[in-house]
């Protein structure tokens, strides 16, 4: 049996997917809760090949953030050393049509699950390592730029305010308890299994349907916001190394380069050789009531403390995405072709 278990909120989102492939490689008896879910295939599409003989390996179990007596059962019954905290209410646009879930998912949920571990704790005397996913989101109408662990917070918008609850929690749960809990402060990360209603994935998506004749336009909010755009295999690699080190410490994890939305179609839509003016339409309820000023991140301390820094670059991310898309959307094609509606 392994000597290290972690248990993984979030499991069935992007970073669940990466970091639990992470902790299996590392010898990890990986445990991850996910949501119950009426619909039957889930939601979420379901790992395949590879990935699929990874996904086997992950115990799950169901539970949900804002219900905390079960979380008290799963952590007792699975006793887990390190905790990663993957689970939210993460779209951005979403949480200003939506703030009280956002703020009850993302800062109670953190909360429930920090005192779950707390009691935890403290009845069996075993050790439980806590990492908590914050986010760039935090510095929001930011007083500088790169931004880095010292700059001050300036949430703006209803999920980063409630990032930054749960942020303030974990560091209090370190000091007033003695957690051994980190925050790891990520700008945006990205994958082929990004969620289709990010920026970065949606242009991927359409950009490889319309290629195929599968889809005619996309529709967008703002082009010239800019994100620091990394890729999430890369960024949860510090996630776990947060937890290995000899103290608890919080750190931004960014590559300190930032792209437009625009540098975004260029490159999705180069690789397949479309032109995305030709495609490409506004529509005024994409854009946001606000937007942070550029986010752009000083991962000076992972680098010096961690050792980390991010290998995948803007363009061959980019290029990732297109091709794991386009695969996607050939699947697709050969279903309809065969008379499969979706
Ligand atoms: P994601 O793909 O949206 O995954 C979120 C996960 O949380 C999903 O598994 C979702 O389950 C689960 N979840 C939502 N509400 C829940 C609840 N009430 N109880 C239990 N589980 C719940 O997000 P991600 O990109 O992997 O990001 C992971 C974490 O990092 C999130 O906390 C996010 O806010 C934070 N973060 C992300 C980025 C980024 O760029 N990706 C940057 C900074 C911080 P379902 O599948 O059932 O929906
Ligand atoms: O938007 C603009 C939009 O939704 C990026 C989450 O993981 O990273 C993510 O939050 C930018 C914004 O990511 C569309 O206005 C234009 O300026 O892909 P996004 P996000 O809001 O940066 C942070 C770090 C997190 O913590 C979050 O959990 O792209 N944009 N047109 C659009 N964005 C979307 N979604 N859809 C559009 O059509």
């Amino acid at each position: 049996m392994s000597e290290h278990t972690a248990l993984i909120t979030g499991i069935t989102g992007q970073d669940g997917f990466y970091l639990s492939r992470h902790l299996l490689n590392q010898g990890y008896c990986v445990h991850g809760i996910r949501r119950r879910s009426n619909s039957f295939p889930a939601p979420r599409p379901e790992p395949v090949g590879a990935d699929a003989a990874a996904a086997a390996q992950v115990h799950h179990h169901i539970g949900d953030l804002l219900d905390p007596i079960g979380l008290r059962r799963i952590i007792s019954n699975v006793q887990p050393t390190e905790v990663y905290n993957l689970a939210a209410q993460s779209h951005v646009q979403t949480s200003f049509e939506d703030p009280i879930y956002t703020a009850t998912v993302v800062a109670m949920g953190t909360l429930n699950l920090l005192e779950a571990i707390r009691d935890y704790r403290d009845a069996s005397g075993r050790e439980v390592k806590f990492y908590q996913a914050s986010s760039s989101e935090m510095f929001g109408k930011a007083s500088e730029t790169p931004q880095s662990e010292s700059t001050p917070f300036r949430p703006r918008n209803p999920y980063a305010c409630a990032k930054v609850h749960a942020y303030w929690q974990t560091v209090n749960y370190r000091e007033a308890y003695g957690l051994f809990a980190c925050n790891g402060i990520l700008y945006n990360h990205e994958s082929p299994r990004r969620g289709e209603n990010y920026v970065t994935r949606k242009i991927t998506r359409a950009a490889a349907r319309i290629k195929l004749g599968l889809q005619e336009r996309l529709v967008l909010g703002n082009l010239d916001a800019e994100r620091d755009w990394g890729f999430a295999g890369d960024y949860v690699l510090a996630m776990w190394q947060m937890l290995q080190q000899a103290a608890p410490d919080d750190y931004v994890v960014a590559t300190g380069r930032t792209h437009s939305v625009r540098d975004l179609l260029n490159g999705a839509f180069g690789l397949l050789g479309l032109d995305w003016h030709d495609y490409v339409c506004i529509d005024e309820r994409l854009l946001r009531p606000v937007e942070p000023t550029r986010l752009c991140g000083d991962a000076s301390r992972a680098r010096r403390q961690l050792g980390w820094q991010p290998r995948v670059s803007f363009a061959t991310l980019v290029h990732m995405m297109v091709e794991a898309d386009l695969a996607a959307a050939e699947r697709e094609q050969t279903l309809l072709a065969a008379g499969y509606t979706a």
